[in-house]
């Protein structure tokens, strides 16, 4: 099936926020944000701005009726700062005026006296000053002090790797109307109408009943709306309250890159050890998470890097730890992955080092290190590991020796184009984390015309879920795609929602709604029974009563009833043609006191072969391949999972090569617009990128088998850093640049020029 919105999206006919018909005396609003890192507040000049025509209000922090606070984890973001400012871009002040441009030009005659404070944007120096967002987190399995003095080599370094830019077309934004009686109607574009619901409540002081929140559709989120959407709907709700106005903020792009947290950068420190035949026997790894300035997601971030710190190995003895650094950059965010690839970098990182030392190819320890099914993550859950059958499928299918052939024969035939080859295997685990996010709701009506409303707390943000489910409805039900519709996220429909994050949203949303959907079918086969054998007791009957295609049939034959009449007799017995289903993910949990459990409901697998040409005179550099064998389970929808495969790998590739993100030592942003900050566009995507479904029919917890698919791709983008590497070391052998992604074409040009320098010597 097609998505959904294809038709309106290439029309340009999708509503965005920003696409909707504003109300009379709406206002605009727009942030003065810090021009500072750290520091105290000493005086704030707004008589400019208040003296401009135009000019409706300018709140203050002093002037919330409710908390100031907006952290959802730790309580420790001031919505705008109070006395103290923390990063640049930090809302200090909310302007509200009659015109979007009369809102940014007051902002622009606004200043602060700001007494500056120490400025720290390096997570490191960060932990040396003892500034921690949460207590550190330990994984450990075995025992790795008594395993690394067996091992036979043991290798030691650091990997860095920076953040990344959402950059969703769609920037940040909200709009927010007073409702009769002193509520608020929210538009909001974000991943979590409930965590804008709450924010919303706490900054106005309201419960959460008199707070609508609806969203229709997002332009990408990537994670950037997971939490971060929360600031400037609380923002236009505040000055909603205040003006009893409606109230408007769409983002600049340069504000939103400037205002907003990113992916997290992270640093490490690893050691590894291998036996004679290369066995991971033991890994020893401490990362330090530039959070920024709050809590945010941080938190949560850092533990699912630890979940992901052995990536798709068997390591018998780890001990991980992870320190959460406070910095005064910008809060650090969700972003696709979740920290998962950080973790996954650093590994990979690690056994690249040890293949280069040991003369082997990194694939040797990859290979070797497979988890087999039945063994221990080191939190504890057991594999039911794809992991080896995706490795030897895409060996048939992609023949990795031919593949190395090709790569040896164009690099001894070519003197300054080095081509270079990495696989990398994935391993994600699905499911939030925190167990008690997994679950979800579905409101599903039947009209009297036969046709059926969906909702669900599902967020659509162009990955397509509303698609999935409406196949769910369409297909519990056995009618025409078009006699279904899903309708907008709302939370006076659907409560209490878990954001659409964690690559979950379709499973969870999706099993809610089949448990909706089958709930009123089974009261329409007792309807149908009825109808059909009015003297009989329907039980006898049910089995033999299918729904298919729109028609009633008995025994697999045609009957007298179709969908339609099927749904008029129930209205008329007075059967309910509505319900509200509740799904949570059975059997996920995680005890944080001894780091073990079963935080989810499988795992993601998949292999990827990536292919680069650098070219070694000029440092640039093209991605020929991306060849994947990837776990599906069994899609529901081929050309949904295709999108969502082949946008992670782009996605992946630009965090790994170009996308750099850049704050000098004031902590200001110098990558603050798309002149600077550089991501894939046509030209940068792969030339070629292959998927094949791995051929597995073992049953799983997802929806209809259909295993989720948002985020195990992204990782595959991290086999083009070390296929660059491995490029690099064609034409230079000795190269051995440091494990410092992404890997710009200005870091290959410094690796090969180091060389030189190394040569003159
Ligand atoms: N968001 C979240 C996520 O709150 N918890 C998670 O475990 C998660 N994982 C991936 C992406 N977003
Ligand atoms: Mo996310 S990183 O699934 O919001």
């Amino acid at each position: 099936m097609k998505n959904i919105d294809a038709h309106n999206h290439v029309r340009g006919e999708s509503v965005y926020l920003d696409d909707l018909p504003l109300q009379q005396g709406t206002l605009f609003a727009c942030v003065f944000d810090a021009p500072h890192a750290h520091g105290k507040i000493k005086d704030i000049h707004l008589e400019t701005a208040l003296n401009m025509a135009g000019v409706a209000k300018i709140i203050l922090a002093k002037d919330l009726c409710g908390e100031n606070q907006i952290g959802g984890i730790i309580p420790d973001e001031p919505l705008l700062a109070d006395g103290h400012v923390h990063f640049q871009g930090m809302p200090v002040a909310l302007v509200l005026a009659e015109s979007e441009e009369t809102a940014r030009a007051a902002v622009k005659t606004i200043t602060v006296e700001i007494e500056p404070m120490e400025v720290i944007t390096d997570p490191r120096v960060a932990f040396e000053k003892g500034e921690l967002i949460i207590p550190p987190k330990r994984f450990c399995l075995g025992d790795v002090a008594s395993a690394f003095k067996t091992c036979a080599y043991v290798f030691e370094g650091q990997a860095n790797v920076n953040g990344q830019e959402h950059l969703y077309l769609e920037t940040q934004g909200a709009y927010a109307l007073p409702t009769e009686g002193g509520g608020l109607k929210i538009y909001a574009s974000t991943q979590g109408p409930t965590a804008v619901q709450r924010a919303v409540s706490k900054v106005t002081g309201l419960p959460m009943h008199r707070i609508e929140v609806e969203i229709g559709r997002l332009g990408g989120g990537f994670g950037g709306k997971e939490d971060q959407a929360n600031t400037w709907a609380a923002l236009c709700a505040v000055g909603a309250q205040l003006t009893k106005r409606p109230v408007k903020y769409s983002l600049h792009r340069m504000e939103d890159m400037r205002m907003t947290g990113k992916r997290h950068p992270y640093s490490a420190d690893y050691k590894i050890g291998l036996d004679q035949e290369f066995k991971i026997k033991a890994y020893e790894v401490v990362f330090y998470q530039n959070a920024g300035a709050a809590a945010d997601l941080s938190p949560a971030v850092l533990e699912r890097t630890l979940f992901h710190c052995t990536n798709s190995y068997f390591v018998p003895n780890v001990d991980a730890t992870a320190y959460s650094c406070r910095t005064n950059l910008p809060p650090n965010t969700a972003f696709r992955g979740f920290g998962g690839p950080q973790g996954m970098f650093v590994i990979e990182s690690a056994i690249v080092h040890a293949a280069e030392k040991l003369g082997v190819s990194p694939a040797t320890i990859q290979q070797k290190n497979l988890l087999q099914p039945g063994d221990e993550f080191p939190y504890g859950q057991l594999a039911e590991s794809e992991a080896v059958a995706a490795w030897k499928q895409a060996d048939r299918q992609f023949n990795f020796e031919h593949l190395r052939r090709e790569t040896a024969d164009f690099n001894a035939e070519n003197a300054y184009l080095k081509r270079g080859l990495a696989l990398m295997p994935i391993c994600f685990g699905i499911s939030f984390t925190k167990t008690l996010m997994n679950q979800a709701r579905a409101l599903v009506h039947v009209y009297t015309d036969g046709s059926v409303a969906v909702s669900t707390g599902a967020v659509e943000m162009g990955q397509g879920v509303n698609t999935k489910m409406l196949q769910v409805a369409a297909r519990t039900f056995s009618i025409p795609a078009e006699w279904v519709n899903v309708h907008t996220t709302n939370t006076l429909r659907i409560a209490n929602t878990s954001p659409s994050a964690a690559s979950a949203t379709a499973d969870l949303n999706g099993k809610a709604t089949l448990l909706a959907c089958e709930a009123i079918l089974s009261r329409l086969k007792k309807v149908a029974s009825e109808e059909l054998f009015p003297q009989d007791d329907p039980a006898q009957h049910l089995e033999a009563i299918r729904v298919e295609n729109g028609l009633v049939l008995y025994n697999n034959r045609p009957t007298a009833l179709d969908w339609k009449a099927l749904i008029n007799a129930a209205f008329v017995k007075r059967i309910s043609l509505s319900e509200h289903a509740h799904y949570a993910t059975p059997g996920v949990h995680f005890d944080w006191t001894t780091a073990k459990g079963h935080p989810f409901a499988y795992h993601v697998y998949g292999i990827a072969a990536v292919g680069v040409t650098v070219d070694c005179l000029r440092g640039t550099y093209a991605v020929d391949f991306v060849k994947t064998v990837h776990d599906f389970g069994k899609s529901m929808n081929d050309a949904v999972d295709l999108g969502q495969i082949e946008g992670g790998i782009v996605q992946g590739l630009g965090w790994m090569t170009l996308e750099e993100v850049v704050y000098d030592a004031s902590g200001r942003l110098r990558s603050n617009a798309l002149s600077t900050y550089k991501i894939p566009d046509i030209y940068a995507v792969p030339k070629e990128i292959a998927v094949e479904p791995l051929q597995t029919d073992r049953p799983n917890l997802a929806i209809f088998n259909s295993k989720a698919v948002g985020e195990p791709p992204l990782m595959y983008g991290i086999g083009a850093y070390f296929a660059i590497r491995e490029a690099v070391r064609a034409f230079c052998p000795e190269a051995c640049p440091d494990f410092d992604a992404p890997f710009t074409p200005e870091k290959v040009m410094l690796s090969l020029h180091q060389l030189q320098a190394e040569y003159a010597d």
